[in-house]
């Protein structure tokens, strides 16, 4: 754990002005009301389970007492993002990095770099989920094993069309579990119900050779059956899925192949939950 040592620094909760924790609050509220019905439940739980609205940004340390009682994870502050080595370090012994700085009233909508609105309010709810944590664990784990193989970029697509964009199919239609999506006000409808987006059943081979934008309101999302799928995946033997794939070209993000079943709009739009026109003005 030497190299994620480095990256740890003191979250400093007592240093955050009231200005930056009525940013949070403000964006608590307005997520939280935009999830219902549509972030899954197992989301929803974990925000209520760990009281993330709190007062305002979160104390790590008071939040990772209740998340370690429930699964064995903790929240650890870093300066920004960290190299991959660390990082699966980190995750590899149930500790999720998160930045402490929030961002600013002029950055409400979308920025860059993750700050602790996205890693804890985006990431840290799921982790109350024992199947989840577990993924996010074994996950780590691919990836101290990834790093000797040279597969990195399957891995982070892997990271990136479930942890961060992952939908999920549920009783009551597609919901959202993906930290990226539920973190953004604009993602969160656009995910669900805008018709642009393509939303394929989640294929892992598929997804390893698809590439993905990191700057834009994503134009693909795999959909997983359960939770349970992500955990059956890191049970597999990653060196030979990284073999075949080595010499497979990279499948583009609009490549229609034979057997893709489009889940459009129609099946993805929640029932109860304000009509889509009050949810994108609001997102604007
Ligand atoms: N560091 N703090 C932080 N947060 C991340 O999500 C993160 C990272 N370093 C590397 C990394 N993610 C990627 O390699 C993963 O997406 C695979
Ligand atoms: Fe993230």
């Amino acid at each position: 754990m030497e190299a994620a040592k480095d990256w740890i620094v003191d979250q400093g909760w007592s240093r955050y002005t009231a200005d930056e924790h009525a940013v949070w609050l403000e964006l608590y509220e307005r997520q939280a009301r935009l999830l219902e019905g549509r972030a899954c439940a197992a989301f929803l739980h974990g925000l209520d389970v760990l009281d993330l609205r709190g007062e305002g940004v979160p104390d790590f340390a008071r939040i990772s007492d209740r998340l370690e009682a429930l699964t064995g994870w903790r929240v650890v502050p870093v300066a920004g993002l960290v190299p991959d080595a660390a990082f699966f370090d980190m995750l590899a012994a149930r500790q999720f990095p998160a930045g402490r700085f929030i961002r600013g009233r002029a950055r409400l909508d979308y920025l860059q770099e993750p700050d602790v609105f996205h890693d804890v309010f985006g990431h840290v709810p799921m982790l109350t989920d024992p199947i989840f944590a577990d993924y996010m664990q074994a996950y780590g784990q691919g990836g101290q094993r990834a790093r000797g193989l040279g597969q990195m970029h399957n891995l982070a697509r892997l990271y990136w069309y479930t942890v961060e964009f992952g939908l999920m199919r549920t009783a009551e239609g597609p919901r959202i579990y993906g930290a990226g999506i539920v973190s953004s006000a604009k993602e969160t409808v656009h995910a669900l119900e805008d018709p642009a987006p393509r939303r394929l059943d989640f294929d892992l081979e598929r997804l390893m050779r698809t590439p993905y934008r990191i700057d834009d309101l994503q134009a693909l999302y795999f959909i997983i059956p359960s939770l349970e799928t992500l955990l059956d995946v890191t049970q597999r033997d990653f060196a030979a899925t990284y073999e075949r794939l080595r010499d497979l070209p990279d499948i583009g993000i609009g490549a229609m192949l034979p057997g893709d079943e489009d889940i459009g709009v129609g099946e993805a739009t929640p029932t109860h939950c304000s009509p889509v026109g009050g949810a994108v003005a609001e997102a604007d």
